[in-house]
């Protein structure tokens, strides 16, 4: 079996400092757990960058180091000024904005570009060196878009792939990234691009013939002589987890007799709708004076990206309008709105999702989303109901989902309604067809058919989980 060698921004293990000493601890995400299987089996090798090792004093990093190691991660250091300048200012400051359309939020001046490329290139040189012929190398997400066409030239033979996690936008977009072209030629360096959804795919195949003026055949270009391939993997979750019985936590929600929960959980992140949401919510409060007192909405809030300014202001934001929301719909006993600023234990989110009665997941956009996925899955009861946003990657494979356009708030607000009004058989029947697909597709099939059709092993038919 060929050796995995995985690429990713970050580690999937967390380094941090107590009393001095270095704290290894692996992180519990998604991609993790789908690639430990095809990982463990080829004794494989994760390179990423580990966390800030600067503040570790000698003994406390050379045991960090040799935990790493064991665990067969190999770190890639970056500076203060390298983290800056290539994950903040142009990742998340440019290419996050412009991969999901919110134009307005692009700098003026557009920072970070040559230290992105500096970056890619370090991380190049770091599996290049690493590499050994026979390997597999998988490539993923948008800071790392230069990474494949940079290996193709330190590595002409190896098998390279690379997977997109955030949508691929509509060429007329994607052609107002001053660095276009180097962006196209990065990824053209892999020989199998997998997108969430066949529009990403789509999107992709027509940047590529405006601006370079190659011309696909199906989901095959020919790139000087070389066969790159390009396609929809639409990624899922683990099932396991989420379907799997969980002790009442000691800060169990139960929802009061007749009460409604409408639940939000997400990255606090100016593309996850938040605010839209939160504004649908009030338009219901307003519209239904009999849900005064019934309906309560919990939005969990994860931090994220706390450094960019944007955030900050994001944050601000959606707090000032929880505040503003509470202080116009509260009576003397109750908040409508429960906000809550901190991330939470997987079990906990799963009794969430279990004491829900509706799940709101209503980005402006989003690569999949995988909130609306674990909703499901965790629904071993066969109830609830999911309102979810047209433009989130999931949406084209779960058409049981109350489907929302967040731009239209009002439209937002009926949808919310007709959920908490639905009769259970109709819930019962939704759910169960939303249930099946996520059941079916999960993070071990996604890891699967992408690593299937990357060593060209044919598994009949791509099993795409269309509706
Ligand atoms: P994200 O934008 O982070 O991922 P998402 O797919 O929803 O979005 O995944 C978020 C994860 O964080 C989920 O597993 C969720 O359980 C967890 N989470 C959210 N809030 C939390 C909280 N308060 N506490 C603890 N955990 C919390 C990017 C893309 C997505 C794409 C994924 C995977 O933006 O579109 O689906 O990658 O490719």
């Amino acid at each position: 079996m060929s050796r995995l060698l995985v690429v990713s921004n970050r580690l999937p293990v967390t380094v941090s400092a107590a009393q001095g000493e270095a704290i290894v601890t692996p992180s519990m995400g998604g991609l993790s757990t789908g690639l430990r299987g095809p990982f463990e089996r080829s004794q494989g090798l994760w390179i990423g960058w580990p966390g800030d090792l600067s503040k570790l004093g000698d003994a406390a990093r050379a045991s960090a180091l040799k935990e790493l190691q064991a665990l067969r991660t190999l770190p890639v250091e970056l500076t203060a000024d390298e983290l800056r300048q290539y994950y903040e200012e142009f990742a998340n400051g440019v290419l996050w904005p412009v991969f999901h359309y919110l134009l307005d939020r692009i700098p003026v001046h557009s920072g970070g570009w040559e230290m992105y490329r500096r970056v890619n290139a370090k991380f190049a040189a770091a599996v290049a060196a690493q590499y050994r012929p026979g390997d597999t190398i998988w490539v993923h997400d948008y800071q790392l878009l230069l990474l494949p066409g940079m290996l193709r030239e330190l590595l002409p033979d190896a098998r390279i792939g690379f997977f997109l996690h955030i949508p691929f936008p509509a060429s007329e977009v994607f052609r107002m990234l001053p660095w276009r072209e180097d962006v196209l030629r990065g990824m053209l360096g892999a020989d199998l691009i997998g997108f969430h959804t066949p529009s990403y795919a789509r999107n992709f195949a027509s940047a590529v013939v405006r601006l370079l003026g190659h011309e696909p055949v199906v989901d095959e270009l020919n790139v000087a002589g070389r066969k790159v391939r390009f396609r929809a993997f639409p990624m899922g979750i683990d099932t396991e987890t989420f379907t799997a019985e969980v002790e009442p936590s000691d800060e169990s929600f139960r929802p009061r007799p007749g009460e409604h929960l409408l639940l939000g959980v997400d990255r606090l992140d100016y593309t996850k709708g938040i605010r839209r949401r939160l504004s649908a919510v009030e338009r219901v409060l307003q519209r239904r004076p009999d849900l005064r007192g019934k309906l309560r909405m919990l939005q969990i809030a994860v931090p994220s990206r706390e450094k960019v300014t944007a955030y900050q202001d994001y944050r601000r934001r959606v707090e000032e309008m929880v505040g503003a929301i509470n202080g116009r719909c509260s009576s003397l006993t109750d908040a409508p709105i429960h906000y809550m600023y901190r991330g939470f234990p997987q079990e906990q989110l799963i009794e969430l999702y279990r004491a829900a009665s509706v799940m709101l997941v209503t980005p402006t956009r989003d690569g999949m989303n995988l909130v609306a996925k674990e909703f499901a899955a965790a629904r071993t009861d066969g109830d609830g109901v999911l309102v979810l946003s047209e433009f989130a990657g999931a949406a084209e494979e779960m058409p049981e989902a109350l489907q929302v356009n967040p731009f239209d708030v009002d439209g937002m607000a009926q949808a919310i309604e007709q959920a908490i009004d639905m009769a259970e058989g109709e819930r019962r029947s939704r759910m169960a067809g939303l249930r099946a697909r996520v059941l079916r597709f999960d993070v071990h099939k996604w890891t699967e058919d992408f690593l299937a059709a990357l060593t060209d092993v044919e598994l009949g038919a791509p099993a795409l989980p269309t509706p």
